[in-house]
């Protein structure tokens, strides 16, 4: 998980002329980093109702504290807050997904989720980006039976399983296993972190950075392509989409889904007083220097 440390911020009290300037500057630093991570949206399930399309909120029960959402083999969807088509071309997706090895045992699972991107001219949706996840084979029923199977993830751009794949969500895992492509297998029941990242190149160029991270906060699977719309053709985010796949996946549990942006920034109260802070820690400086200056002066 990527989360924003939190700060420890001194009493001024203890504060040399010189730290007071540079608390000053940390804030106003702060403040800046902070916008450039502005949060457009964010689902963690806590407050009991949400805008995704299917599902039961679950209260977790190895967490008194936290909620998840657990929908059935029909998927679900959301529109993050609404379809934006004016935050691009930067900017973030996440979502949590509980993932179990045990889940791949029989060789018959699978789901691929997507984060849709649209274009300025604000199109229902330009491109899907894909995560597969499902079972694959690691020694086939003839080599010693019963067959084995390992749970896989990975993210081939921009295809999903079509009818000439037989509609299975695990097609392409079972592809980057044979082929020795990207491909991360899940060994720990553990809540997993997906995110898309899309950001300009010198050539006008939007790079789509997917990336799964480990409860540790490890990042386990890269993946780097770029999009089919160019910088300035990117709009921003369309749908956050699990597919269906009835005869793959019985139910699905996920988490802590965001969307932020740095060019639709928009300060948080928690930013403004750490603003305050930052000119505070600044006037504070500004007037111990100027009695440093007198003083000097004398
Ligand atoms: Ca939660
Ligand atoms: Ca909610
Ligand atoms: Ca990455």
């Amino acid at each position: 998980m990527r989360k924003l440390s939190s700060l420890t911020v001194p009493t001024m009290r203890h504060l040399s002329v010189t730290s007071a300037w540079r608390i000053g500057v940390l804030g106003i630093l702060v403040m800046a980093s902070t916008a450039h991570g502005a949060v457009l949206y964010d689902e963690d399930f806590e407050d009991g109702s949400t805008d995704w399309s299917s599902g039961t909120i679950i209260s977790d029960p190895s967490d008194p504290n936290n909620n998840y959402l657990n929908f059935g083999s029909g998927g679900s969807y959301s529109w993050l807050g609404g379809q934006r088509n004016d935050i691009g071309p930067t900017w973030m997706s996440s979502v949590d997904v509980f993932l179990d090895p045990a889940s791949a045992a029989n060789g018959n699972y699978g789901f691929e989720f997507t984060q849709a991107i649209t274009d300025v001219d604000d199109n229902p949706y330009r491109q899907d980006n894909l995560f597969h996840v499902g079972a694959y084979q690691i020694r086939p029923a003839s080599q010693g039976s019963p067959a084995s199977y390992a749970l896989g993830v990975t993210v081939p751009n921009p295809h999903h399983s079509t009818s000439s794949e037989g509609n299975d969500p695990s097609y392409y895992v079972q592809q980057a296993y044979n082929n020795d492509d990207p491909l991360f297998t899940v060994t720990a029941a553990n809540w997993y972190t997906f995110s898309w990242e899309f950001s300009p190149t010198q050539n006008d160029e939007v790079l789509v950075d997917w990336s799964m991270y480990d409860a540790d906060g490890n990042e386990v699977l890269d993946y780097e392509s770029t999009s089919v719309l160019s910088a300035a053709e990117m709009g921003g985010n369309s749908y956050m989409w699990f597919i269906g796949a009835s005869s793959y996946y019985d139910s699905l549990s996920i988490d802590n889904v965001r969307l932020t942006s740095p060019d639709a920034a928009v300060p948080e109260p928690a930013t403004m007083s750490l603003l305050g802070l930052g000119l505070l820690g600044a006037l504070g400086g500004l007037t111990a220097r100027r009695r440093e200056k007198t003083h000097i002066a004398q």
